[in-house]
């Protein structure tokens, strides 16, 4: 049964469902109440990411050092580790969770393990645009997403931009869901990407990002799948020749703060965190969609082989895929899934 039926026998209708807010402005499920502690003391924030500097997601967190110590009149230091110098996501997750770090950004995908329900932002070809994503994410279903993570020692203060994958590899373009047959292709350590990989006929293999040039370069995976400022700014043109414009999962980041520091801090400390994370999100959104167009071209003039891919091959990409997604919407909850749809097809009819 699609969605719509669903709504309708279920009658939710309800106008204005969306709580619109930045990037995570609204509640952030982080503990109000704070230390109970006044004033800003003198702080250092260890946050760390897996991206290069140059990618957006550095200039964000550059963007969020500025603010926090500029709010804080110097008090609060951050501290930024870029190209996983502090380990990969699920690490420098881990080190929040034991309040051995601060802040890290990851993407939502290694964090469905945890938190399964964020494996809905794995369903391939569910938003058309940024927009459609940022209505959901900013929406009543990624503020609510948020909300779990404080039962892991986790803050979410907002969601920035990943974007839209696209597949590279080195063997031949991939024009039609045909062509993914037989291709060894790295992906997120997330049971959604390696099931719907599999079943487009690919042979999957799941690692870190930290791990990905390397394998790509040792000719140990053929291909990869990620935004294009992140092809760019992992410089995966030299080790890979072909670039195809799937854009099939739009993935999230999302701001991290460790709990047990979170639950330290005064009022006024997490409204600096919070106030933050949400402008440099904004800023980051901006700069990542801007840093996608320039991508996109330098990669071409870098010398990799682009193809477009028919809106008529995605259908059936997604048609291939239907049984998978029709699986982790059973596992994830179907209610959230509708409601996801619902966010998206209001956006799109806007
Ligand atoms: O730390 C960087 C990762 O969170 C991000 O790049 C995830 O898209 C990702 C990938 O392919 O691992």
């Amino acid at each position: 049964m699609n969605h719509w039926v669903k709504k309708l026998a279920l009658g939710i209708v309800l106008p204005g469902m969306l709580v619109l807010g930045g990037c995570g402005a609204s509640k952030s499920g982080g503990s109000a109440s704070g230390s109970g502690k006044s004033g800003i003391q003198q702080r250092t924030i260890k946050a760390g990411i897996g991206l290069n500097e140059d990618h957006p997601e550095g200039q964000g967190m550059i963007k969020f050092k500025e603010l926090v110590e500029k709010k804080s009149g110097g008090k609060m230091k951050v501290q930024n580790f870029f190209s996983a110098t502090l380990g990969d996501d699920q690490k420098m997750t881990e080190a929040l969770q034991g309040g051995l770090q601060e802040v890290t950004v990851p993407s939502t995908s290694p964090l469905v393990g945890m938190i399964k329900e964020y494996g809905i932002f794995d369903f391939p070809f569910v938003f058309n645009t940024e927009e459609e994503a940022y209505a959901v994410l900013d929406g009543k279903v990624g503020q609510e997403l948020l909300k779990k993570l404080p039962e892991h020692n986790l803050i979410g203060l907002g969601y920035w931009e990943n974007g839209f994958r696209n597949l590279t590899n080195s063997k031949h373009p991939v024009k039609t869901a045909e062509d993914f047959k037989g291709l060894k292709i790295r992906t997120m350590q997330n049971e959604v990407h390696l099931d719907a990989f599999k079943k487009l006929g690919a042979n999957p293999s799941p690692m870190a990002f930290s791990e990905v040039f390397t394998a790509l370069e040792g000719k140990t995976v053929d291909g990869q799948e990620n935004p294009l400022a992140t092809i760019k700014s992992s410089k995966y043109d030299e080790v890979q020749s072909y670039l195809s414009m799937t854009k099939h999962v739009y993935t999230p980041f999302v701001f991290l703060v460790s709990k047990k520091f979170w639950d330290g801090l005064s009022e006024e400390e997490q409204k600096i965190m919070k106030d933050s994370a949400v402008e440099a999100g904004k800023y980051q959104r901006d700069l990542n969609r801007k840093e996608n167009e320039k991508a996109l071209k330098d990669l071409e003039k870098a010398g990799m082989k682009v193809n477009e891919v028919s809106d008529a091959e995605k259908e059936k990409m997604k048609e291939i895929i239907k049984p998978v997604t029709d699986k982790y919407a059973k596992k994830f909850g179907e209610d959230l899934v509708n409601q996801m749809m619902d966010e998206v097809d209001k956006a799109r009819n806007q």
